[in-house]
């Protein structure tokens, strides 16, 4: 069982159990006898049984288990402790049951709220007011149902209800929190001072464009979308001139993936103003990386990205050899945007697809047809790629996929998610049982360039409450904390750095650090044992950690967050900050 599988399979038992012990309780609140039993019976079951799925999170990594172990467990154990012998008196009444059992519920269902609402780390202020609110709610219940509360209950009820008076804004204050990222600083950048060899202008705007048969309402670059290509060649410097017309919300452009000078890297409050209407900021950099990019905007990125604010960036190492062909994929108003016009390639003749996701979420992608190898990800050349047949592809948000094949005479077709997006033919195949490429074990291994590091940080991504807005939001959260509350990762130019990424949520976060590559490590404790693979976006699925690291040789403050983009809007963005 994977620990994401565990972690669901946690939370169910935990509702489960918090259902059966309250549904018992006012069922036997109201005399129901044979209900009332077989619901605390349920519940006993299920709370036992999170003493399994506990203890193999735990296993796991402490980071799955801390709350449930510090909150939850003490909480179950009193829950069974106090029901479970009054049940096995069985008594003449079985409404002398009732406040009771409804102690086991809610002693089990604050405990699951502390997950819920609070997750990584535990905190003593959680514990607290979780006690507290256990012991309040038996009071209560106790009055109503006319039973007299025992004396040592509201002793404890007084006392944990002033300690988590006391504590009590611990909830939201993640043990070590800094204040916010501070947005005034200026780093020394290198201009390049060369002549720009590649200029280009983009101007955002509202527009309406096609989307799969049908006028929907857009934001885009130049009235298209995708907006331009843009292309060059290794050593041009690229100048883009970029306009906003009538985006409200501002506009900026992000080189995804691209490690440009951090002033040029096009995040809002973070390296620039965003642009707002009537106005315009020139981006320039030199191209010195190859490889399949694309270009976005960072300023209400989500809303932004999704309704067309984005482009491909490909930079070519010479002149093109064979078919080359952009393949970004898109959804815009809930539909697919059409693929590429088809071109044909006689047989033989090298073809390369570039495979982009712009979406939020991760696409499966099929080639059928022919045998291909995965050149490069995220832009950087894979190390002896072995040619695949039959073999589907997960992009996650923000990825790219350079893959490569010689034009067979039969037609060739790429599915996304099952649909034929790009084809030079009728092919029938049926894709969807394909097994999926795991890039960990691709390719020819290289050695890891370091053996130490000098700075390691842990990142826990997770769903928590933020409290510290004017509107409480059920935020995504990175060690408990939201932006933009989380504190920054100070580094040294010159640090090799070790990030460890857990995810404890139920949902995939596409991971994004700005201005690096990533060198993937290993995942779930397995190290990679392929090509080397340097990331910039990468799948942290539920209940997995990734070990990834990079020296720190760019310097400024760098965005490093989920590339589902509505995440990093809730909460899920923090920075990479030189000293
Ligand atoms: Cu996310």
């Amino acid at each position: 069982m994977t620990t994401g599988s565990l972690l669901a399979a946690d939370l169910v038992i935990a509702v489960l159990a918090s259902a059966a012990w309250l549904g018992g309780g006012a069922a036997s609140a109201v005399r129901r006898r044979p209900l009332a039993l077989g619901l605390a019976a349920v519940a006993l079951l299920a709370t036992l049984a999170r003493a399994v799925t506990i203890t193999a999170l735990a296993r796991a990594g402490w980071w799955f288990a801390a709350e449930k172990v510090l909150i939850a467990a003490p909480l179950s154990l009193a829950a069974v402790g106090v029901a479970g012998p009054r049940l096995l008196r069985a008594p003449g009444d079985i409404r002398a049951v009732a406040v009771p059992l409804l102690f086991a519920g809610y002693a089990t269902s604050s405990a699951l709220l502390v997950t819920v609402l609070h997750g990584y780390p535990a905190s003593a202020g959680a514990g607290l007011l979780a006690v507290a609110g256990v012991v309040a709610a038996t009071l209560i219940s106790g009055r109503a149902l006319d039973a007299r509360p025992s004396r040592t209950l509201s002793r404890v009820a007084v006392v944990a209800a002033g300690a988590a008076l006391v504590t009590g804004t611990g909830l939201t204050v993640a043990s070590g929190a800094a204040p916010g990222v501070p947005h005034d600083h200026e780093y020394p950048v290198a201009r390049i001072a060369a002549e720009p060899t590649r200029r280009f202008t983009l101007t955002a705007g509202t527009a309406t464009v096609n989307a799969g048969g049908r006028d929907v309402a857009a934001w885009a670059f130049n009235a298209q979308v995708p907006g331009p290509e843009l292309t060059a060649t290794v050593g041009d410097v690229l100048e883009v001139t970029l306009r906003n017309r009538d985006i409200g919300r501002g506009v900026t452009l992000h080189w995804h993936g691209y490690d440009v000078p951090n002033d040029q890297d096009g995040v809002p409050g973070v390296t620039q103003a965003a642009v707002r209407p009537g106005q315009e900021f020139v981006y320039r950099f030199r191209a010195d990386q190859a490889g399949t990019y694309w270009y976005h905007t960072h300023s209400a990125s989500d809303v932004g990205v999704r309704m067309g604010l984005y482009g491909v960036l490909l930079v070519r190492p010479g002149p093109v050899t064979g078919l080359d062909v952009t393949v970004p994929v898109h959804t815009l108003a809930g539909r697919p945007l059409p693929a590429p016009r088809v071109e044909r390639a006689e047989a033989g003749v090298p073809v390369r697809l570039r495979l982009i996701n712009t979406d939020s979420t991760t696409h499966r992608y099929a080639l059928a047809g022919t045998a291909f190898r995965v050149a490069a990800i995220d832009g950087v050349d894979l190390r002896g790629p072995t040619p695949l047949v039959d073999t589907a592809i997960l992009i996650p948000a923000g990825g790219r996929y350079d893959l490569v094949f010689d034009a067979p005479a039969t037609p060739v077709s790429l599915f996304v998610d099952g649909r034929a997006v790009y084809s030079t033919g009728a092919v029938s195949t049926v894709t969807d049982a394909w097994p999926v490429l795991d890039p960990l074990g691709y390719g020819a291994s290289a050695p890891v360039p370091w053996s130490r590091f000098d700075r390691t940080f842990t990142l826990v991504l997770d769903r928590g409450l933020d409290l510290r807005r004017l509107l409480p939001r059920y935020a995504h959260t990175v060690n408990g904390a939201a932006d933009p509350d989380i504190p920054p990762q100070v580094v040294r130019l010159g640090d090799v750095v070790l990030f460890t990424i857990v995810n404890r949520s139920q949902v995939v976060h596409p991971w994004h650090l700005h201005g690096h590559h990533v060198l993937v490590l290993a995942r779930d404790g397995g190290p990679a044992t392929g090509s080397p693979l340097w990331l910039d976006s990468f799948d942290v699925r539920p209940g997995e950690v990734w070990k990834v690291a990079f020296r720190a040789d760019n310097p400024g403050m760098w965005a490093n967050h989920c590339h589902n983009l509505a995440h990093a809007d809730a909460g899920m963005t923090l920075h990479l900050l030189y000293s």
